[in-house]
């Protein structure tokens, strides 16, 4: 999955980039996109590996994708680059500014950067729903194929986002060329100064992001660069004195699995121990595809044990001797923490 960390210049995307990934890209100087990927920390991912010693631990990873911001320009806003760059990502994590930076000439004001950037991207999908409506009208297309299009230019002209439209109204599928940027998941990372990090979202701008169907959360990319300067020992004590229980990252990842509606499910092996990511609702056959082609192409069966079921009986033959292993067929609906074996025939 590739997030797009995105925002007005200065806001601070390169160094909740750099905390994230734990690169050490440059700040401040605007500069070239930049690809990090990290791993996503899972604790059933650590204990299948102590109990299988695979060759290989393999946890699910997101890439964190640093949209530079634009510089020397006359507009404060994203340039046509950005935004191209922006419709590439899977879900997008807007960074507004919510410190005092000496090189942007404004005070921060979190809201005022959520509104432009929410109208920004508002615009630019409106241009392209426009342009396209116009072509089909010169064209003569019908009614019917104008319809979407019309839906999605009176939802924006309303204020809303695409995003808001339920699936059963918009073919997602059929549209998915144009990368329209209001349709994008969206998390909101407001980024604070050291002593505010504790604070929780504004009332304001929470219901904001609520009522754009984004999901919001706090962080401050200096602390997280102290805590990952320290031990994992003083790490904990330094979060505590802050008042916050855990990192800006294990918040991130969580958040962000929630509003894409992720899940992880689990291959296990003594080559290999695995977390593979899908959305909820993934069937059987689907999620064994993302393991490999031949699996969906071939699928037979899936052998399956919830992670709790697996813990419970501490080894695969004594769930299977307890007779608690599901077998599944292609329809079946994985859930969270389930362990797959898929079995298949090509
Ligand atoms: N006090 C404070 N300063 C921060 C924080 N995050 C970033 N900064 C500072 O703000 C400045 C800009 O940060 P960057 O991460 O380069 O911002 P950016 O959004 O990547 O900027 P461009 O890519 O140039 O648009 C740097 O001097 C950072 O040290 C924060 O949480 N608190
Ligand atoms: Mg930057």
């Amino acid at each position: 999955m590739k997030i797009g960390l995105v925002g007005f210049a200065g806001s601070g995307k390169t160094s909740v980039f750099n905390t994230m990934t734990g690169l050490h890209a440059p700040t401040s100087f605007g500069g070239e996109l930049r690809l990090g990927a990290v791993r996503v920390p899972d604790v059933r991912i650590d204990t299948l590996s102590k109990i299988f010693s695979p060759k290989k631990t393999t946890y699910a990873e997101i890439t964190f994708c640093d949209v530079p911001g634009e510089h020397g320009s006359e507009k404060k806003g994203l340039s046509t680059r950005a935004l191209q760059q922006i419709r590439e990502q899977d879900a997008i994590c807007l960074v507004l500014r919510d410190f005092d930076n000496p090189a942007v000439d404004s005070d921060p004001d979190p809201l005022r950067d959520f509104e432009a950037f929410q109208l920004e991207c508002s615009f630019a999908d409106l241009d392209l729903i426009e342009r396209r409506l116009e072509r089909m009208k010169k064209e003569g297309a019908s009614k019917q194929d104008q319809a979407p299009f019309e839906r999605m230019k009176k939802t924006l002209e309303d204020g809303r986002p695409l995003r808001a439209l339920p699936s059963a109204e918009l073919d997602r599928e059929s549209l998915r060329g144009f990368g329209f940027l209001t349709d994008r998941p969206l998390l909101v990372a407001l980024n604070r100064s050291e002593s505010r990090a504790a604070e929780s979202l504004p009332k304001e701008l929470a219901d904001r992001i609520a009522a754009i169907d984004a999901a919001g959360l706090v962080l401050s990319a200096s602390v997280e660069a102290e805590i990952a300067s320290l031990e994992p020992p003083d790490q904990a004590v330094f979060l505590q004195d802050l008042g916050l229980s855990e990192s800006a990252l294990t918040r991130f990842i969580r958040t962000a699995y929630g509003l894409l509606d992720l899940i992880s499910f689990f291959t296990v092996g003594p080559d290999e121990v695995r977390a593979w990511t899908i959305r909820r609702g993934t069937h059987a056959r689907q999620a064994a595809g993302r393991i490999h082609s031949d699996l969906e192409r071939g699928f037979i069966r899936a052998e399956v044990i919830p992670y709790a079921v697996f813990m419970q009986y501490g080894s695969e033959h004594a769930v299977k001797d307890s007779g608690k292993l599901q077998i599944e067929g292609k329809d079946y609906v994985v859930s969270d923490g389930d362990i797959l074996h898929i079995r298949f025939n090509v």
